[in-house]
């Protein structure tokens, strides 16, 4: 199959990349940091090719996909997983750039990278379309603001394809993973802090990018009649802790 991976220079989606590739299927893996992915394709080789991509910038992902070689199209599998949290400070002290480049990326991206790749789907009716949402877009958590609203927005985004999708053989998938270790996540979540950064992933056992790949390969490789329409997953160590009460 070939599958286009938004966001595979770092985290789930460089893990995903490199199970695909040593599953047999090829990979069109895009990111801003072409470097990051030119290095990834030395060590995947020729089924893995590498793509300049900025998810927030239309021209950008139209020039990406008409350079792509013939031999990764048509596009099977979409993987709308470039995205980022940026900051977790109360909304009443949030910066508004932050929020602005949440929305850019996670929400407008992602419905970019759909709008561009959903017709062709359409018109052969075959093609998988998984969003990379999280578990803050149904579970509300201090400073989660705008953040848990972009994933809420991807969620619902997911089901109402389904809708559109009826009587079409093109699947839509939301995976909602929670706390996961060993990323850049936090790191851009905290501009950079990296002491900040370790700490949200101290004391406990961490799901993994690799445990996230997991799962997206058996969705991808799951019966083309099967659709997965939501799937929330967390490290075990995670749960919910109840509404909070501010006692006086
Ligand atoms: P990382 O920060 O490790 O990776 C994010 C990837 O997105 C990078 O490859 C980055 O590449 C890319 N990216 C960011 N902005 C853009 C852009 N404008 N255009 C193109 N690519 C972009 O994060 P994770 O792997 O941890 O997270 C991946 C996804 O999973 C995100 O959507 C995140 O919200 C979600 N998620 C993460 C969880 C976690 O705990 N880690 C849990 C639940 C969901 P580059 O900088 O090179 O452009
Ligand atoms: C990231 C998961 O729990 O840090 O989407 O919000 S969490």
């Amino acid at each position: 199959m070939n599958i286009l991976i938004t966001g595979a220079s770092a985290g789930f989606g460089e893990a995903l990349a490199k199970q695909l590739v040593a599953k047999g299927h090829c990979v069109i893996g895009c990111a801003r940091r072409l470097d990051k992915l030119e290095a990834l394709a030395e060590t995947l080789g020729e089924r893995f090719t590498p793509v300049a991509m900025d998810v927030t910038d239309t021209a950008s992902i139209e020039a990406a996909l008409t350079g792509l070689p013939a031999a990764f199209r048509p596009i099977d599998v979409l993987v709308n997983n470039a995205g980022l949290a940026l900051g977790t400070e109360p909304a009443f002290e949030a910066k508004l750039d932050d929020w602005m480049r949440m929305v850019d990326t996670n929400i407008k991206g992602l419905m970019a990278l759909t709008h561009a790749l959903l017709p062709e789907m359409v018109k052969r009716n075959s093609g998988y379309i998984i969003n990379i949402g999280s578990i803050a877009g149904t579970w509300p958590y201090y400073g989660g603001n705008v953040y848990g609203a972009t994933k809420a927005f991807v969620k619902q985004f997911s089901l109402n394809l389904r809708a559109d999708l009826l009587g079409s053989k093109v699947r839509v998938t939301n995976l909602e993973p929670g706390n996961v270790g060993g990323t850049e996540f936090s790191n851009v979540r905290y501009h950079g802090d990296a002491e900040k950064a370790a700490k949200v992933y101290a004391g406990f056992e961490n799901m993994t990018a690799e445990d996230v790949a997991d799962i997206l390969v058996w969705l991808i490789e799951s019966p083309a009649h099967v659709n997965v329409n939501r799937l929330e997953v967390m490290p075990v160590a995670q749960t919910y802790n109840g509404l909070t009460i501010a006692k006086d």
